[in-house]
C-alpha cells in the first residue's frame, strides 16, 4: 500500500485490486480505457452520485441503463423494503412474477411468453440456446460492436473475412464454439443477405442491439432493422432483438415499437430490475413452450424472479408508464445533446452526436457520421479520454469508454442539463 493517498477512493481502489481482479466486479468500471482512479461510490439520489471523498456528481451512466427513474427513487426502494420485510427469496413461484411478466408481455406486443433470469447475459444465452434448438441449426449471426452478454457464443469476433467462421474474442471460449458464430458489420444489409445466400437454411439466429449502445450510441440506417426482418423471415432463421438496453429506455414500447420490427424473441434486462440482478427474454409462444419444464430446452436459476427484484421492476414499470415520462425524457435529453453540440461547435471540435430516447453517445471525429464499429473505433479516442476527465473534474460522470453510451433519468431537470452544458463548455477550452 503506498504511504500517502490523495482520495479515500485510492485507498479503496489499492485494497480491492489486492483481492478482485482489477478491483471491479465488472471490467468497465476499472477506468481502463480511461485512466486514472475510478470514484468508489458511496450512494446515490436522483441524478447524483456521491463518491467515497463525499464528491458529487451529476450521473450520466446510470448504473449502464437501469436508473432511468433515477437513484434511490422513494417508490423503487419502498416496494424492495416492503417486499423485503416478507421474506427475500422463495425459490418458488409468487403472484408477482405473473404480475410482473403480465406486464411485460401487456407493453411488448411481440413477447406471447416471458421467462425471468437474473442477468442480461442469461437472456441473451438462453435465447440464442432456444433459437438453436427451435430451429435444429447450429450458426448465430451477431455484429460487430454489439455486446451481448459474455456467453462464450457472444464472445466471437468476425475471423480473417466477414462472413468466415468467428475467432474467440476472449481466451477460454473455445474455436469449436467460435466457429458457430459469424460477425458482420453492423448496419450492414448487404454482408447479411451475402451470408444468407452463401449459407442458406444454416442460419439459427441473427442477435442485434436494434439501437447499438456498446460501441458508443450507434444508430440503425434506415431500412436496416426491417431489412433483418425479411431476411430471416425469408431464410427461417429467428430474429433476435437484445433490448436489455433499449428496452423500456428508448421508448415504452422499445426499440422494436419505435421502428416497428416484430422480432421473433426478444431480451430485456436492467430498467426492469430497477437495479436489481432482473432480465428476462421471450417471444413468439410457439419457441417459448420449448423451453422446460415444457419442453426439452434446458434453462434454470436459483434467483429467477427473485421478490426483490420482481418488486423493484414492478415498481419501475408504474413508474415508467406514468402518462408522458418517455416525452419528458426524450425531450431533455434532446436538450443534452443539442446543447453540448452547440458548445463544441462553439469551439471548432468536430463530433458527431446521436441519441435516441434518452440514451445518448458522442464521438470525437470530422466525420459526418458513424454507423458501425470500425467507423467508431476510428474515431479520436486520446480526445474522448480528454473530454472525459474534463467533465469528471467537474462533476460530470460520464461513462469511462468512448464505446459506452449515456443515459439520462428522469432526475435530470432543467437546471441540471443547463450545468451539464456549462461544463461542455469549460471541458471543450481543454480538448
Ligand atoms: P448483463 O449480463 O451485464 O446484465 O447484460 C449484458 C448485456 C446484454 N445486452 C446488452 C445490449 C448490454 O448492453 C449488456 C450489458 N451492458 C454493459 C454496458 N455496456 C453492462 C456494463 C458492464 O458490463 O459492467
Amino acid at each position: 500500500m503506498k504511504e500517502s493517498y490523495g482520495s479515500r477512493s485510492e485507498v479503496l481502489f489499492d485494497r480491492a485490486q489486492q483481492i478482485i481482479p482489477g478491483g471491479v466486479n465488472s471490467p468497465v468500471r476499472a477506468f481502463k480505457a480511461v485512466g486514472g482512479i475510478p470514484p468508489f461510490i458511496a450512494e446515490a439520489s436522483g441524478a447524483w452520485l456521491v463518491d467515497a471523498d463525499g464528491r458529487r456528481y451529476i450521473d450520466y451512466v446510470a448504473s449502464w441503463g437501469p436508473m432511468i427513474a433515477g437513484h434511490a427513487h422513494p417508490q423503487v426502494v419502498a416496494a424492495i423494503a416492503r417486499a423485503a420485510e416478507r421474506g427475500t427469496s422463495f425459490g418458488a413461484p409468487t403472484e408477482a412474477e405473473v404480475v410482473l411478466a403480465e406486464r411485460i408481455v401487456e407493453l411488448l406486443p411481440s413477447i406471447e411468453m416471458v421467462r425471468l433470469v437474473n442477468s442480461g447475459t442469461e437472456a441473451t444465452m438462453s435465447a440464442l440456446r432456444l433459437a438453436r434448438a427451435a430451429t435444429r441449426r447450429a450458426l448465430i449471426v451477431k455484429f460487430r460492436g454489439c455486446y451481448h452478454g459474455h456467453g462464450d457464443s457472444l464472445l466471437v469476433e468476425a475471423g480473417s473475412g466477414a462472413a468466415t467462421l468467428g475467432v474467440p474474442s476472449s481466451p477460454g471460449v473455445t474455436a469449436a464454439t467460435a466457429q458457430d458464430t459469424l460477425t458482420l458489420p453492423y448496419n450492414d444489409l448487404a454482408a447479411v443477405q451475402q451470408l444468407f445466400d452463401q449459407r442458406p437454411g444454416q442460419v439459427a439466429a441473427i442477435i442485434v442491439e436494434p439501437v447499438a449502445g456498446n460501441m458508443g450510441c450507434v444508430l440503425p440506417q434506415p431500412g436496416f432493422l426491417s431489412g433483418l426482418r425479411q431476411l430471416c423471415s425469408q431464410d427461417g432463421a429467428l430474429l433476435i432483438f437484445d433490448e436489455v438496453m433499449t428496452g423500456f429506455r428508448v421508448a415504452l414500447t422499445g426499440a422494436q415499437g419505435l421502428y416497428g420490427i416484430t422480432p421473433d424473441l426478444t431480451t430485456l434486462g436492467k430498467v426492469i430490475g430497477g437495479g436489481l440482478p432482473m432480465a428476462a427474454y421471450g417471444g413468439r409462444r410457439d419457441l417459448m413452450q420449448q423451453m422446460a419444464p415444457v419442453g426439452p430446452v434446458y434453462q434454470a436459476g436459483t434467483l429467477s424472479g427473485n421478490p426483490l427484484a420482481t418488486a423493484a421492476g414492478l415498481a419501475m414499470l408504474d413508474i415508467i408508464t406514468a402518462t408522458g415520462f418517455f416525452d419528458r425524457l426524450t425531450a431533455t435529453t434532446r436538450q443534452l445533446v443539442d446543447g453540448i453540440g452547440a458548445v463544441l461547435r462553439q469551439h471548432g471540435i468536430a463530433h458527431v452526436a446521436y441519441s435516441e430516447g434518452s440514451m445518448f453517445g458522442l464521438f470525437f471525429t470530422d466525420r459526418a457520421a458513424v454507423t458501425n464499429m470500425d467507423e467508431a473505433a476510428a474515431c479520436d479516442g486520446e480526445r474522448f479520454n480528454r473530454w472525459f476527465h474534463a467533465m469528471l473534474e467537474q462533476g460530470i460522470y460520464l461513462a469511462p469508454s468512448r464505446f459506452e453510451a449515456g443515459f439520462v433519468s428522469s432526475c435530470h431537470d432543467a437546471a441540471i442539463i443547463e450545468t451539464t452544458i456549462a461544463a461542455a463548455g469549460q471541458a471543450a477550452k481543454r480538448l
